[in-house]
């Protein structure tokens, strides 16, 4: 579905529901919002969108703006017909005044239309009202401007004219009420990263996002003609595809609209995303289970009846066929049925056979039409059905025990006494000098040692089998006891810590994501879980008649020196490498339980998809989006989820 479907059912003031007040939500505001967490705040600002974005797929309105404003309110303003303003009869207030003021108006629940897009619930103005110190509203209709403020969800003043106008839209500003929020600091890269999401989702849509904080002043632009398919392009951006043409297919289905974009890169990695009315689903669901249905089926009948499959060959797998393979499966449904323990996994039975016979049809066409790029995915299928075979082989070998090496860890692993895993933690080691004084230093009782040599493999360039084969890469799998992918088993974890410990300096960092992409594509779940951190070594050490102190930036250092004074006493040490501290100052500063700082790291599943292409980017082959990307992120780094 794009901006240029108009939906003909007018919708007029008087049918509207009215359901409850407001005062449940700033009661509860959990219930309506997911938390009052920073995830929180940043859903007000999609609910106003949200209300833009719907205006924009009824086909009449084609630009949104957003912006942060100094004090960390928000803007968000459309070119749309505006909220109408005339009275509604029941309650003898404006339309727009019904909208911002009781739970649930909008018009878009009792039948009729179906709300299309929708942030965590879909709950709207009156929510973010609800939890706003202010929130003001400027409709531009008919030739007139009216404007009306509220706090804390109250009005204080009617809905009135304030002018004269040629344009259409409405504006809304808001700040988040901090009695409420546990912050209300907007994220820069949160907003334009589900921003940048929505404008893909609506091909046409132009989003603008501004920020016009003090030494954070900065503009993007989301506009994509091309939807979807561009979407995939961008995925891909960092891989080098393996044909020219992005697959797209579109279709309805009773009332089930489906759009699916894809294209095969020449890596291994399978970067499936699918969304329903615009929301992310992380778990799947029915639409993706139609979607891979779809493609085994379809590829396998190409290969048979093409003969690129011999009768005596094995049917391809669906793994196989996804090897490599980038797709956005994005639905539009008016019912949808949330499941599982986030409710971020499709429930709808009817969606899977709505995916499944429009992309089979869809694509046996594409095929039939484009023998030469149905080939080559083939080929890629099968030499993935020959690499799999042979990485199960070496699985194997790497899951086989004889009697003898039953037990086996790594030799390089220094183990802890302790059995109780929750207890236990493990330090991977960059270099093993560091990790001879790591040995030294540590608590042996609940740390344990991993000395790494050198960069390890980078999974992102490597197929299975050749990563299973690497040593490195085979002493971390021990040494943690999960195993990997299908066979991952979190009950086996034997340290409820992995710590990466590396250089504070840009080799450092490389192994730490290094390390990372291989936990992200192997065992996702320690990270999802918590389980994996970095240490932070200090940068300095300054001495002082004979007391010493630790920086761990440069802020603390400059602290440190103004509170013992600038003098020739003072001598300041740099650090270039764990290597350089001895084992005590090592347990001191990175290791010590009660006095090391330690970073979680974890991943947001709203942004899984940005998350690949981090990764792709920072570990994939093309080199200019790799300095694009350090060069874009440089001032703010901060920011970014690992
Ligand atoms: C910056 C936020 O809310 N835009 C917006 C909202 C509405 C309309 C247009 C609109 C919808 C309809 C008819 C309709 C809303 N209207 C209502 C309700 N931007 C923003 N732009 N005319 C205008 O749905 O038929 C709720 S939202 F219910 F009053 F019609």
């Amino acid at each position: 579905m794009d901006i240029e479907t108009k939906v003909t059912q007018e919708y007029g003031a008087d049918q509207i529901q009215i359901l409850e007040g407001l005062e449940a939500v700033r009661v509860r505001p959990g219930m309506y919002i997911g938390s009052t967490s920073e995830r929180g705040l940043h859903h007000l600002v999609y609910e106003i969108v949200d209300n833009s974005v719907d205006e924009a797929l009824a086909g009449y309105c084609n630009t949104i703006d957003v912006t942060i404003n100094k004090d960390n309110s928000i803007t968000v303003k459309d070119n749309g017909r505006g909220i109408p303003v005339e009275e509604n009869k029941e309650k003898k207030i404006s339309t727009v005044e019904v909208v911002f003021t009781i739970l649930h108006a909008g018009g878009k629940f009792g039948g009729g239309g179906y709300k299309v897009s929708g942030g965590l619930h879909g709950v709207g103005a009156s929510v973010v009202n609800a939890l706003s110190s202010y929130l003001e509203v400027t409709v531009h209709h008919n030739g007139k401007k009216y404007y009306q403020k509220y706090e804390k969800g109250n009005p204080v003043c009617k809905l009135h004219e304030i002018g004269d106008t040629d344009k259409t839209g409405t504006e809304v500003h808001f700040a988040p009420d901090s009695t409420i929020f546990e912050t209300t600091i907007y994220d820069y890269s949160t907003l334009k990263h589900r921003l940048r999401e929505m404008a893909f989702l609506t091909r046409g849509l132009k989003i603008c996002l501004h920020d016009l904080r003090e030494n954070l002043e900065r503009d993007d632009e989301f506009h994509y003609e091309g939807g979807i398919k561009e979407y995939v392009k961008y995925l891909n951006r960092s891989n080098t595809p393996l044909y020219e043409d992005i697959i797209y297919c579109e279709g309805v289905s009773g009332n089930i609209s489906v759009e699916v974009a894809l294209q095969h890169n020449d890596g291994y990695n399978e970067n499936v995303y699918s969304f329903v009315n615009n929301i992310t689903t992380p778990e799947g669901g029915t639409h993706l289970a139609g979607f891979r249905s779809a493609l085994t089926k379809t590829f396998n009948d190409y290969a048979r009846t093409n003969k690129l499959l011999k009768e005596s060959e094995a049917n391809l797998s669906g793994e196989d066929i996804r090897e490599g393979l980038t797709a956005i499966i994005s639905i539009k449904i008016p019912e949808p049925q949330f499941e599982g323990q986030t409710k971020q996994k499709l429930g709808n039975s009817e969606a899977r056979g709505a995916v499944d016979s429009i992309l089979s049809e869809r694509l046996t066409y594409f095929l039939e039409q484009n023998p030469s790029v149905a080939r080559q995915i083939v080929e890629k299928s099968v030499n993935a059905q020959r690499a799999r075979e042979a990485a199960r082989k070496a699985r194997d070998l790497a899951r086989r025990k004889t009697p003898l090496e039953s037990m086996a860890l790594p030799g390089k692993l220094a183990d802890c006494s302790e059995k109780d895993p929750s207890k236990c933690e493990i330090y991977i080691v960059e270099g093993d000098s560091a990790g001879g004084s790591a040995k030294t230093a540590r608590e042996r009782t609940t740390q344990a040692i991993l000395p790494l040599r050198g960069k390890i493999l980078n999974v992102e360039k490597a197929r299975e089998d050749h990563i299973l084969a690497n040593a490195e890469i085979r002493a971390m799998i021990t040494a943690f006891g999960t195993g990997i992918k299908e066979d991952f088993d979190i009950s086996k974890l034997r340290y409820h810590k992995i710590i990466i410990m590396t250089d504070a300096d840009v080799d450092g960092a490389h192994i730490a994501t290094l390390l990372l992409t291989f936990f992200y594509r192997f065992m996702p779940e320690l990270i999802k879980q918590g389980y994996v951190y970095l240490a932070m070594p200090p940068l300095y050490k300054i001495e002082r008649n004979k007391k010493i102190y630790y920086a761990y930036n440069d802020d603390e250092l400059n602290k440190i020196m103004a509170e013992i004074g600038r003098d020739s006493n003072n001598k300041v040490q740099r650090y270039k490498g764990l290597g350089e501290m001895d084992p005590e100052q090592l347990w001191e500063t990175t290791m010590d339980p009660t006095k090391r700082i330690l970073k979680r790291v974890n991943i947001d599943n709203e942004y899984l998809s940005e998350l690949d292409v981090t990764f792709s980017t920072l570990m994939g082959d093309e080199v200019a989006p790799r300095r694009e990307f350090i060069e874009a992120n440089a001032r703010f780094v901060e920011n970014l989820d690992v």
